[in-house]
């Protein structure tokens, strides 16, 4: 049975990739920062169903001992590094802490496996945002990157620190370089899900209005479960390597929210209003990502249209606010 530690198991990805390795067999790890098991509540929700099947460990990405004790105290064939702070609009807010967890976090980590278990295969959860101002459309493995926020730069620090590990110390490390990805169990701050979630209220009748930032700015979405498939996938190759996931599609915000609101029969331009206060201080204007080389040496493909996710998620969020 392989071993599996995931960091950021509580998040999106971490939930979706821990029900996809239970499913191939693994034993799976998650690191989880200690306020997280005082307050399973609220802090383990996506990953409720499968507690009695997950080994949970406290640490944090900014103490490099805790990191370290973790690693001390298990054996891994596979690491999987998701925690990050992952919202770009508060890393403008931020930046130093978006900076020292995304940046820092993955250089502590890299270097405690280094130390204690160098066989493990790491990857590394790399983004569409190290692309920034892109020089090429579609974006690929060979792009440039232009990066627009600390978030997207601490992005840039983490990959390169894992091609350094990957060449200097010939660890097996992987980056992924994943567009956007969302689902039903994407974070309420992002736009996909704070559209979804606003629909649903405002059919309900719990909210008159829905205020979003740039409508124009495009993003190649696609569906987590189809991406942390992939990921599973780079760490199953005999060589490590960087791989860009992503539908190559694109669609504005906009299209989003036409989508969105249509699908509880409403029209989003009755609703929608357009709030300077969300605007970025640097925005990346366009997203589409051409994941060529995944399809022929993963054999990946999504398997989600934008439509399929756009539809889960409305569907979904109707159905809680219902509850509620
Ligand atoms: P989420 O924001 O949903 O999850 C982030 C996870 O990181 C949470 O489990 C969070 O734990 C954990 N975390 C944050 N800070 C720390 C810390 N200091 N110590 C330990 N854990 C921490 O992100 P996603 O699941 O959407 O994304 C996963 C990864 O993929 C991230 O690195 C993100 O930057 C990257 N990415 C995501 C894309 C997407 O479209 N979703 C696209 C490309 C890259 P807690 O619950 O305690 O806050
Ligand atoms: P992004 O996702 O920045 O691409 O990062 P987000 O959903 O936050 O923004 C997408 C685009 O929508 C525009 N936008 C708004 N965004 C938010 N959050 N709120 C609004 O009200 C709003 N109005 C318009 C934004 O300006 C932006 O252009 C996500 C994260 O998951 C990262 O961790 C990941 O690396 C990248 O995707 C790929």
């Amino acid at each position: 049975m392989k071993k599996a530690l995931i960091t950021g198991i509580t998040g999106q990805d971490g939930s979706y990739l821990a029900e996809h390795l239970l499913k191939l067999g693994y034993e799976v790890h998650g690191l989880v920062r200690r306020v997280a098991l005082e307050q399973p509540d609220q802090r383990l929700g996506r990953v409720t169903h499968l507690a009695d099947r997950l080994v949970m460990h406290a640490g944090s990405l900014e103490s490099y001992p805790s990191l370290f004790q973790v690693l001390s105290r298990s054996q891994f064939d596979e690491c999987y590094h998701l925690a990050a702070q992952s919202f770009v609009a508060e890393s403008f807010a931020d930046g130093f802490s978006t900076m020292n967890t995304n940046s820092n976090g993955t250089h502590y980590l890299l270097a405690a496996l280094r130390e204690l278990q160098p066989a493990c295969k790491f990857y590394f959860a790399g983004s569409s945002e190290m692309f920034g101002k892109v020089r090429e459309v579609p974006q690929r493995e060979t792009t440039p990157f232009h990066p627009r926020s600390p978030y997207g730069i601490s992005k840039v620090a983490g990959y390169y620190l894992t091609i350094n590990y990957r060449e200097a110390h010939q660890m097996f490390c992987t980056n992924g370089m994943l567009f956007n990805h969302e689902s039903p169990r994407r974070g309420f701050e992002f736009v996909t899900r704070k559209i979804t979630h606003n629909v649903a209220r405002i059919k309900l009748g719990l909210a008159q209005e829905l205020r979003l930032g740039n409508l124009e700015a495009r993003r190649d979405w696609g569906h987590a479960a189809d991406y942390v498939v992939a990921m599973h996938s780079m760490m199953q190759l005999s060589e490590p390597d960087d791989f860009v996931i992503a539908t190559g599609h694109t669609h504005s915000v906009r299209d989003f929210c036409e989508l969105a609101f249509a699908e509880a029969d409403l029209d989003y331009r009755d609703f929608v209003i357009e709030d300077p206060r969300f605007y970025r201080p640097a925005e990346v204007e366009i997203l589409v990502g051409d994941a060529s080389k995944a399809r022929q040496v993963l054999n990946w493909e999504p398997s989600y249209s934008f439509r399929d996710l756009v539809k889960e998620m409305v569907l979904h969020d109707l159905e809680l606010a219902g509850r509620n």
